[in-house]
């Protein structure tokens, strides 16, 4: 993509409406734009590092067992009368009439749609486990949306529900998603740590919150150090196999949301536990019978008797995660974005664009890159060298490649890497070998 014909319209200055690190990167690299309070369009490079997330959410939940569908934005109001959550919701929920006064609701969960689609579907213990997820956006009416998209009104979670036909069943369905969500967030670049948490208006009485810590977050938390060294990906955990003690042995560092903690029973060490604030990116919940009951979602145990499903709710918070991975990996120059979720993996800087020499190297590896598949961002813009550099450093690509006219006379460019700052001078095919490789 050439920058010259991109839509990234980067500010200089900081917006004055933005209180945290995430939101002023998001506004000034043009990545959003608000379209009311708590409701946002995604401009081109917002909406990839958005798809990113998405995509390693969707191959986590796909390699446990999940399988994808997708439930719409609107929903009739009957079936949450049926659970009886259409009065308990409260003003967090839009509530719509449609031109013949049917009264519908912009969903802020799925829960009951979910297990609609179960009960008409499935009616034999035969059947489970299943494990239904989609991604989709959500509406909250939040009294105060703020901080960006990461209390938006209007944001997008993947929701996945599980259906067993007992409560051991269920256990193992929770401890696959618990898995799945470390392994989830680490792909990102993230330490997310579970904690024991309340289950508010979802229900039930096992739930856990995965929280980045970060001083801007919006919750109080506690934890034990020892969380600062858990590396997930470092460990080899088989999804299919016996998870029990993987979760336990997870568990066994003590962790928990301000709710939870009690400073009188809490079994740290004053000197081991760390108190900070931390973002929620993801929720999960074990609630057994509480909707298949009320909306009669039941199937044929093995011994040919009618049982309600047992089941559990499982968000991710996608748009909520690219605020996230900023406040988790930035300096004072801008956004650095970990590979896996980067908009592009290189930025290609032309310093000098009146000159032929360094037009013809830079169209050259851009070609390149192109040909190889390699994501390049190729600012091919005739301005200041300091604010292009600026610009490529608030926009956080992993690599930059400079392209000048004293190194091009010796046959080298600039590699430099963003998050530690290293550069390299290499030649032009070095460079498209490197990140062809
Ligand atoms: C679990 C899936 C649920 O709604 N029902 C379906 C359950 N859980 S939750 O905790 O309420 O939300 C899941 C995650 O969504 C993100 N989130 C938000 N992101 C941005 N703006 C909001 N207003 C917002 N509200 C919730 C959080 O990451 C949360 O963990």
């Amino acid at each position: 993509m050439r920058l010259s014909n991109y839509l990234i319209p980067t500010l200089r200055d900081t917006p004055k409406e933005a209180q945290i690190v995430s939101h002023r990167y998001m506004l000034r690299a043009g990545m959003i734009q608000q379209a009311s309070a708590g409701i946002y369009s995604w401009l081109p490079m917002g909406y990839r590092v958005l798809r990113k997330i998405e995509q390693i959410v969707r191959e986590e939940q796909d390699a446990a067992g999940a399988q994808e569908v997708l439930m719409p934005t609107i929903q009739s109001a009957d079936l949450w009368r049926e659970s009886g959550r259409y009065d308990d919701y409260g003003k967090e929920m839009l509530r719509i009439q449609d031109r013949h006064e049917r009264d519908m609701l912009y969903g802020p969960t799925n829960e009951e749609l979910i297990t609609d689609i179960f009960r008409t579907h499935v009616k034999s213990y035969r059947a489970l486990p299943l494990n239904l997820y989609h991604i989709q956006w959500k509406f909250r009416d939040e009294v105060r949306p703020r901080f960006g998209i990461m209390r938006g009104r209007e944001f997008l979670m993947k929701d996945a529900y599980s259906f067993d036909v007992d409560y051991e069943g269920a256990v193992r369905a929770y401890n696959k998603m618990f898995v799945a969500y470390l392994k989830t967030y680490a792909r990102m670049g993230l330490r997310a740590i579970p904690m024991a948490a309340d289950s508010g208006p979802i229900g039930g009485d096992m739930s856990h919150e995965f929280v980045i810590l970060a001083e801007t977050g919006e919750s109080e938390v506690y934890c034990h150090k020892d969380w600062l060294e858990v590396d997930v990906l470092s460990q080899d955990i088989d999804i299919n196999g016996d998870l029990q003690p993987v979760v336990d042995s997870f568990l066994s560092r003590y962790a928990a949301t301000d709710e939870k903690h009690d400073p009188a029973t809490c079994p740290v060490p004053e000197g081991d536990l760390i108190a900070t604030r931390g973002i929620e990116v993801g929720h999960i919940f074990y609630f057994g019978t509480k909707y298949s009951e009320p909306l009669n979602a039941r199937v044929t145990g093995p011994d040919g008797k009618d049982v309600p499903v047992h089941s559990g709710s499982y968000g991710v918070g996608v748009s909520r995660l690219v605020g996230g991975i900023i406040e988790a990996s930035h300096d004072d120059r801008g956004i650095i974005w970990p590979e896996s979720v980067a908009p592009f993996l290189v930025g290609l800087v032309n310093i000098k664009v009146g000159d032929d020499a360094c037009t013809g190297v830079c169209e050259d590896l851009y070609r390149g890159f192109n040909n190889a598949g390699v994501e390049c961002l190729y600012d091919d813009r005739d301005e200041r060298t300091g604010a292009k550099l600026a610009d490529m450093d608030l926009i956080g690509l992993p690599w930059q490649v400079i392209v000048g006219p004293r190194g091009v006379k010796n046959g080298v460019v600039e590699v430099k890497n963003r998050r530690t700052g290293e550069t390299e001078e290499m030649s032009p095919e070095a460079v498209l070998s490197r990140f062809s490789g």
